[in-house]
This record gives C-alpha cells, sequence and structure tokens, in this order.
C-alpha cells in the first residue's frame, strides 16, 4: 500500500483572489496533529496563494496525495466542492474529506450537497483526525467541540511561513499571524449569527500555553503583529488581564490585534492592552437604533444605551493611542431608511478609525435566518442571503442596501470627506512608535483613495436561490 500523503486546502472566495488577511487555523491545527503523528502533510490557502483553477489542478496532477481535505464554508461552498470533484477527477483513488463551519452546521446532509466527498467531519476535529485516516469506519463523524482545548495542538505555521499577511482592513499592519486564547463564543445570544449554533460551549486555553504561543510566534518564527481571533474576549475579566500581564512580564512586546465588544471595554482594560502592545481592535457597532440593536440582541445594556456605551468605548480607546474599526450592519430586517441614517450619523460622530459596513446577511443557524425560513421569507436552502426586497423583510433591494452601506464607509473612510481621520491615524501610529505603519500605509494611499472612488468592495455572494 502507498505511503498516506494528506493534502489540507482552505479555499478562497473566488479563483485566483488573493486575500492575504488571516491564516487557516483549522487546517494549520489538524495538519500539526498529522504530523505529529508521522503523517506526511501539505497544506494550501488558496485564499492567500490566488492561485488560478489551472495552477490547482496542475498541482494536484503533479503530485501524489491519498486523502484531500477541505475546509467548507457556507458561502464558498461551491468553490470547496470544485476543489473535491477535480480531485476525484485527478485520481478516483483519492480520499476526500470535508469539514469546517459549514460541515458542522449541515450535518451529515453535507454529503448530499457533493456525490464525491468520501468522508464528512462536523465539529473540531485535530484529536480524532489521526485515528479516523488511519482507520476509517463510516462516511460521517459527528466530533462535537474539544473540551480541554490545552489538548489541540499549536497550529503548524511553518506550513504556510512562505505567504505574508499583512492588511487588516486595509491598514498594512506588517508580516501577521492569527492565534486562538478561546473558542466558543461566550455571547452567543447575537441573532444575526450563526455562533450560538456552531460553538455550544465557550472554552478557554491556560494562560501558560496562551504565552508558551506567542513566545514561538515572536521568537522563533520572527512574526511582527497577531491577530487574536477569539468570537468574544471579554477584557475585563481576570483571566484577560492575567494573560496581558504575563505577556507584559515576559517582554513579549509582539503587537496585536484583537476582536472586541463595546460593553466589555473600559478605561482600565483599555489601558492594559495598550501596555500590552495592542496596536487595534475590531469593535461590533451593528446599528444604532434602540430598536435595531434589540432585534439583534447584542448587549444586555438597555438598547437605548447602546449609542452611548459606543461613544464612549471609541473615546476611549483613542485616548489609549488603540486603532479602531467599528463593523456595522446596514438594512437588517425591517429597518427604515430613517434607522439606517441613525447608523451612519453615529458612525460620523464616533472616535473610529476605520468604518467596515455590511448589507444585512441572512446566515445559516442564526436565529433571523430560522425566524425567516419559519415565516416562509427565505428557503432553508438559502445559506448565505443578502436581504432584499423580493423576501419582503426590507423595503430595499440588495444592491440599494451595498450602496447604503458604501455611503456609511465613505462617510468616515473616505480621504476627502474626513481627512482628520487620516490626522488621528498617523497620530496614533507614531504614538504606537509604529514607522514602518507610516511608510507602508502612505505607500497605499492612492489605492485607498482609489477604492473610496471608484471601486465596489463588495461581492454579492452568489447564491443559487437567491434569484
Ligand atoms: C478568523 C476568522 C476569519 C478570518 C480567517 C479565516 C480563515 N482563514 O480561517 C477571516 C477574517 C479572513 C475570515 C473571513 C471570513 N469569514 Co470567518 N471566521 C473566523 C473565525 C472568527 C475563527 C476561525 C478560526 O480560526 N477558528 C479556529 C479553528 C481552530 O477552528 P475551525 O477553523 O473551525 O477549524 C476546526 C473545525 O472547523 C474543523 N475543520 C476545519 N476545516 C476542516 C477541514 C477538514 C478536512 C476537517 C476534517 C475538519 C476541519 O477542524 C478544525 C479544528 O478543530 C470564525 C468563527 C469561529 N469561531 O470559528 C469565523 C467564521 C469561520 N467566518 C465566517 C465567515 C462567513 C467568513 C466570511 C465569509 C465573512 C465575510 N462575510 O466576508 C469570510 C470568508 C473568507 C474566506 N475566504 O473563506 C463564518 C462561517 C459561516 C459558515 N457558515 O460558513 C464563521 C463561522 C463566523 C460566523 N459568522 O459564524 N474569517
Amino acid at each position: 500500500m502507498c505511503e498516506k500523503s494528506v493534502l489540507l486546502i482552505f479555499p478562497a472566495s473566488k479563483w485566483e483572489l488573493k486575500d492575504t488577511f488571516c491564516q487557516p487555523l483549522g487546517i494549520l491545527t489538524l495538519g500539526a496533529a498529522l504530523k505529529q503523528a508521522g503523517i506526511k502533510v501539505s497544506i494550501i490557502d488558496l485564499s492567500a496563494e490566488g492561485w488560478s483553477k489551472r495552477k490547482f489542478h496542475n498541482y494536484l496532477k503533479n503530485g501524489y496525495f491519498s486523502h484531500i481535505g477541505v475546509t467548507v464554508l457556507s458561502p464558498f461552498r461551491e468553490i470547496g466542492y470544485e476543489i473535491i470533484d477535480m480531485a476525484k477527477k485527478v485520481s478516483p483513488e483519492i480520499i476526500t474529506i470535508v469539514g469546517g463551519p459549514h460541515a458542522s452546521l449541515r450535518g451529515e446532509k453535507i454529503l448530499a450537497e457533493c456525490q464525491n466527498i468520501d468522508i464528512a467531519f462536523s465539529g473540531e476535529a485535530e484529536l480524532d483526525i489521526v485515528d479516523i485516516i488511519n482507520n476509517p469506519l463510516k462516511r460521517f463523524y459527528d466530533l462535537g467541540v474539544v473540551e480541554d482545548i490545552d489538548k489541540c495542538p499549536i497550529p503548524d505555521r511553518s506550513f504556510i511561513r512562505h505567504l505574508k499577511y499583512t492588511t487588516f482592513s486595509g491598514i498594512w499592519v506588517g508580516d501577521s499571524t492569527s492565534m486562538k486564547w478561546i473558542r466558543g463564543c461566550q455571547w452567543r445570544k447575537c441573532t444575526f449569527c450563526s455562533r450560538s449554533e456552531l460553538t455550544i460551549s465557550h472554552r478557554r486555553r491556560t494562560p501558560e500555553k496562551i504565552i508558551e504561543e506567542i513566545a514561538i510566534i515572536q521568537n522563533e518564527l520572527k512574526y511582527k503583529n497577531l491577530f487574536v481571533v477569539d468570537d468574544s474576549l471579554m477584557f475585563k475579566s481576570k483571566y484577560v488581564k492575567t494573560i496581558l500581564e504575563m505577556k507584559i512580564k515576559e517582554g513579549l512586546d509582539i503587537p496585536f490585534w484583537a476582536l472586541a465588544r463595546a460593553d466589555h471595554l473600559d478605561d482600565e482594560s483599555l489601558g492594559l492592552l495598550r501596555k500590552a502592545n495592542c496596536s487595534g481592535l475590531e469593535i461590533g457597532i451593528e446599528a444604532a437604533a434602540p430598536r435595531v440593536i434589540e432585534m439583534y440582541k447584542k448587549t444586555d445594556l438597555k438598547p437605548t444605551l447602546w449609542k452611548q456605551k459606543l461613544e464612549s468605548t471609541f473615546e476611549l480607546a483613542d485616548k489609549h493611542n488603540i486603532l479602531t474599526i467599528g463593523t456595522v450592519i446596514v438594512g437588517g430586517p425591517y429597518e427604515t431608511k430613517n434607522e439606517i441614517q441613525q447608523t451612519t450619523d453615529l458612525c460620523k460622530n464616533l472616535k473610529v478609525d476605520v468604518i467596515q459596513a455590511f448589507p444585512f446577511l441572512y446566515i445559516i443557524g442564526s436565529e433571523l435566518w430560522k425566524q425567516a425560513i419559519e415565516q416562509g421569507q427565505i428557503s432553508s436552502e438559502q445559506y448565505f442571503t443578502y436581504n432584499d426586497k423580493k423576501f419582503a423583510t426590507t423595503e430595499f433591494t440588495t444592491e440599494e442596501l451595498i450602496k447604503m452601506a458604501m455611503e456609511t464607509e465613505h462617510t468616515v473612510n473616505s480621504p476627502l470627506k474626513n481627512p482628520s481621520r487620516y490626522i488621528r491615524i498617523v497620530k496614533k501610529f507614531i504614538r504606537q512608535r509604529k514607522w514602518s505603519m507610516i511608510g507602508n500605509n502612505f505607500i497605499r494611499l492612492p489605492l485607498i483613495i482609489k477604492n473610496f472612488l471608484f471601486e465596489h468592495p463588495y461581492e454579492v455572494i452568489p447564491d443559487e436561490y437567491h434569484q
């Protein structure tokens, strides 16, 4: 029998599209587990490689792989299935495996979405993948979550060290890697998000393990920046405080970015974050109107206090010289023009450095997606669908929502409409002593201006039912 040789792939959203932002921690962790068991592994992050279909096909044809494993994300499932079909065409002997969020959400039903899938996994696979590859017993495995995540191997970044992940929401941040401190969302109430169904429990790594991984990232792999891609780190908690204090004490001064909630940040936590060399935070604004915030179940605060909370949080982040990216949803169910305008006006007044605005999406597994199906507004096969007038849940077409989202972004991000924002960003770079960020972002300025004047940053995600 031939030796096992496993190829793991994170698909791009589109062939030839190069989107080097965050590393695919899922397959890097699986790769580490397989490598530790002595199995030959190759990993390709197609989203960062930007390969053409032809180049990938040649790679498959010229290599030898006994197994091909693909991460499937709902919006880009078709490209995942195309890879599976391509592998079977190259060699019917190849065993094809899928996992990732779409497989976890669809369960066994994913097997019917692509006839060429041999084995599907729902849940977290690093502790089981070796046994299942060595001794497959069935076509579908429901693995659930790993309770003690300290047992998971550290993602093996050496597989993709040749790739440079350098920009975050248009800001050049330097040679970066990503990392997880916790798994699962602690909040899990937001009605627009699928995390409530994907991550049933919230699990933490011990601070010592986290510090050990940061030390490898900084001292051995020599990355220059870190993205902490946890779903909802509670920055006011003793747990996060301990990690940040240990990072400072150990002299691990690698800058980092993280995702945060406005209602879990205060003066003290932001001060400590900056001291631990936090460069920036992505904070969910979502909307301004209390009715919409209540519908999204975004916060425990009274929805009427949300706006005030956002104002004070962005003000404090600014005071501590932390860069901020605010994310906004435009055109949720029954959101009126006036409510959308309230969000745009709020963004204009916040001390926020970048706004990312997205038209509302019905996402598989989310509460609003389930409600829309129950009410017969969308079909259960619409896994990832922008809101649209034809569902009778908004008065706008998707194109109009995209336009409004862009207008909200332009209000804050445009160098022409809001030059003071650029001065503020440069001031923060200087106070953070990020000289390379000034230079590299200055070089990118023509691109930023071009994007804001002429280009459309959104791709309407193709959904075969969204006609
Ligand atoms: C970091 C992150 C990103 C990063 C990096 C993505 C990446 N390269 O991995 C960035 C910011 C780029 C990103 C972008 C997007 N993301 Co994202 N992202 C995440 C986030 C917060 C963490 C992912 C992560 O690193 N997890 C840690 C690793 C260890 O877990 P994992 O990836 O799930 O892998 C485990 C299992 O899934 C399984 N597994 C995974 N792959 C495979 C493959 C095989 C063969 C097997 C057997 C098992 C297996 O085993 C792994 C180990 O346990 C998740 C939320 C979450 N909590 O997962 C959303 C999430 C994955 N993203 C999501 C989405 C929708 C997107 C975007 C489409 C957003 C957008 N609108 O543009 C884009 C798509 C980008 C792309 N090209 O596909 C959704 C996916 C929903 C879905 N139904 O598919 C999630 C779940 C968030 C949500 N809304 O619920 N994302």
